[in-house]
């Protein structure tokens, strides 16, 4: 394999936009309301896992039981990193998971589940999701200065989720809701700096990520896109979280506290049909987050 022809968007085009085709799924926009009811009597807590991610490997539990999950990722540098969360079909693993990347043809046994967007170095990342049994691959797929997906150098791990399937505490209660379409990110009202608990709805027909980039002074959110897919010398913004690809119909919560600022929100994600990043498609939205 000629790995310099791996760029995250072709490598990204074999993981992700295949899942939006598959039958088995939920419909877009199919309503969980069901499943969330059964899910919550109250009074219950979310488990709690914790990922170390370092240049080039991360550090995580081998398992965790399954229900309503906080994960963190702390970012101990010196690169950015996300976890992509990749939930494998039963009897798939991670290796079988490297091994179809590097194959012609798309693994349709692993659709995108979540995972905490980049935070800054020396930062933490907060999302939480319920995780399903099963197995995972947790994913790094930001490129490194030579365009090489962090995968490629060994930033995967596999994580088992451990039945049964419980039902989980309360979901948290968000006070912003964002909404992922093709193409855009609709806001429930305007961002504003501090804490806020953000509930994350991919309302589009195919998988979507929320990636949160405070600009630097000057810098348009397609200054940092640029830069996202090659990522040489400074960036120009800061990272501030989000929710790594999710499947059509499910949610995700981000917990963040936001500096105020001018920020960008994006997907990096490829398109199911012609394979370009949503963000050239429009998803680079530039928004103010107000003192
Ligand atoms: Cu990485």
């Amino acid at each position: 394999m000629n790995s310099r022809s791996l760029c995250r968007l072709g490598f990204l085009a074999v993981a992700l936009s295949t899942a939006s085709c598959r039958s088995d799924k939920p419909a877009a926009g199919a309503p969980d309301a069901q499943t969330d009811a059964a899910r919550t009597p109250a009074g219950g807590q979310a488990n709690v896992l914790t990922v170390t991610a370092s240049d080039y490997a991360f550090d995580a539990p081998a398992e965790v039981p399954a229900g309503l999950t906080t994960i963190r990722l702390v970012n101990k540098g010196p690169s950015l990193h996300h976890i992509q969360m990749m939930k494998l079909e039963d009897g798939k693993t991670l290796a079988d998971f490297l091994g179809a990347l590097k194959g012609e043809h798309p693994p349709t046994w692993a659709t995108p589940a979540g995972g905490p967007g980049p935070p800054e170095v020396g930062s933490t990342s907060t999302t939480i999701e319920v995780l399903e049994p099963g197995t995972y691959a947790l994913i790094c797929f930001i490129p490194a200065s030579d365009g090489m997906p962090h995968v490629m150098k060994g930033m995967s791990r596999e994580l088992k989720v451990t039945g049964p399937s419980r039902a989980a505490g309360a979901e948290p209660g968000a006070d912003i809701v964002v909404k992922l379409m093709d193409y855009d990110f609709e806001l429930s009202r305007p961002l504003t700096a501090g804490k806020h608990t953000i509930r994350v709805e991919n309302a589009g027909p195919q998988p979507h990520e929320l990636a949160i980039v405070r600009m630097n002074p000057g810098k348009k959110p397609s200054d940092f896109t640029a830069w996202g897919m090659k990522p040489v010398g400074p960036p120009p913004g800061t990272t501030h979280g989000g929710v790594s690809g999710i499947m059509p119909g499910t949610h995700a919560f981000v917990e963040v506290d936001l500096p105020a600022g001018e920020y960008g929100l994006l997907c990096f994600l490829p398109d199911a049909k012609d394979g370009k990043p949503h963000f050239v498609h429009g998803m680079q939205k530039e928004t103010k987050v107000s003192s």
